[in-house]
């Protein structure tokens, strides 16, 4: 069982503003373009909020829904500051921090000694310590994975966290509103509204092959999410650990011969893409199994990168648990290497304001 904590700084560049300027602590305030300059919000801070004011929005309509909205022009610097900030700190923690944008982060601590291996105390900690260097305060969510870290850091925003244990998946995700699940866009929310599927427990009676047939590839992914699974992995801004690929089939496959087909397409596939990883040494070769009634295998061993061997993997872990399968998937793990040190993220939407 994984721990990953989920931490996001609470209105973070109108933060800063009211961190420099005790004058904008209590009065609405948002960052971003003067509406004459047809402006758009970069964010506000909570009492905005309260009257609307939201991200990416026209200034001009900030301004409609808050007349008295005191509008701050941004100063990228001082965000980018605070942000490095933010980021040493979650380095101090774990080596495996995944940065999602200027103000937001995974790590995953499972393996940390610190606080008795305790996720919550650890995510408590990392809040106090940003709070001590930064005078900004952050939310954070503690969960087995990414997806539930990331609703759950929502929970107690701003200045707040909270934890779902492995004994309390089940009822948080249940109640969680579709349109909060990472991937379901405006689109896709409204069209689930008008099924009456409101909440992820109303997910949950589509089967596997209902949801592929809904929501094509994405479907997949929604049917583990709606049920609070989620394996993806940490990736840290320094390097790819693995390179792989993998196929979901509409029907399952019993077949040796077709799965070893299948395998060879994506072979190659996996091989064309490799070519971009040219400085990157291969550690060991994977071969990933999901099985019809959605339970999982890898293989995975040191091999030259051929074709062959990874037909061979598939063959030899298949035939220890010959049943039909509807996923497979294949790839390479590097070995460790520091590559590049450019930024994972893109930096947010900024308004001209700033630019
Ligand atoms: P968010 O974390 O999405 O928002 P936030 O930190 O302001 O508020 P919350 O408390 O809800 O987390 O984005 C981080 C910063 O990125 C935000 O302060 C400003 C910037 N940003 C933009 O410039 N444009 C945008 O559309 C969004 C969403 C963010
Ligand atoms: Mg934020």
């Amino acid at each position: 069982m994984r721990k990953i904590i989920h931490v996001d700084m609470d209105c973070f560049f109108a933060a800063v503003e009211m961190r420099d300027n005790p004058a904008l602590r209590n009065v609405p305030i948002a960052i971003g373009g003067s509406s004459d300059r047809r402006g758009v919000i970069s964010t506000a801070n909570y009492p905005a909020r309260k009257f609307g004011v939201r991200s990416a929005m026209p200034t001009s309509h900030a301004m409609k829904l808050c007349p008295h909205l005191v509008l701050v022009r941004g100063n990228m610097r001082k965000y980018v500051e605070a942000s490095e900030r933010v980021f040493e700190i979650f380095h101090e923690y774990s080596s495996l921090v995944q940065p999602v944008s200027i103000d937001e982060a995974y790590l995953d601590v499972t393996d940390s000694d610190l606080f008795f291996n305790s996720a919550t105390w650890i995510a408590e900690d990392i809040r106090k310590k940003i709070f001590e260097r930064t005078g900004l305060t952050a939310s954070a969510g503690i969960s087995t994975n990414k997806l539930l870290a990331k609703l759950a850091s929502d929970f107690n925003k701003p200045n707040g966290k909270f934890t779902v244990p492995p004994d309390q998946i089940e009822n948080f995700i249940t109640r969680i509103p579709v349109e909060r699940i990472p991937g379901i866009g405006k689109v896709t929310a409204k069209r689930l509204h008008e099924m009456g599927l409101k909440t992820c427990l109303d997910l949950q009676q589509y089967s596997a092959s209902d949801m592929i047939n809904l929501f094509g590839k994405f479907g997949e992914t929604l049917y583990e999410f709606c049920r609070g699974k989620d394996e993806r992995e940490i990736e840290t801004e320094y390097e790819r650990k693995s390179l792989g690929t993998e196929e979901t089939y509409i029907k399952d496959i019993s077949d040796l011969e077709e799965m070893k087909a299948h395998i060879k397409k994506m072979f190659a596939e996996v091989k064309e893409s490799l070519a971009d990883y040219d400085d990157r040494v291969i550690k060991n070769l994977h071969v990933k199994i999901k099985y019809y009634d959605f339970k999982q295998t890898t293989i995975e061993r040191k091999l030259p990168f051929e074709e062959e061997n990874f037909v061979m993997l598939l063959e030899e872990r298949w035939l220890q648990d010959p049943r039909p399968i509807r996923l497979l998937g294949v790839g390479v793990k590097f070995e460790e290497e520091k590559t590049s040190e450019a930024p994972a993220f893109q930096l947010p939407l900024l308004t001209e304001a700033m630019a």
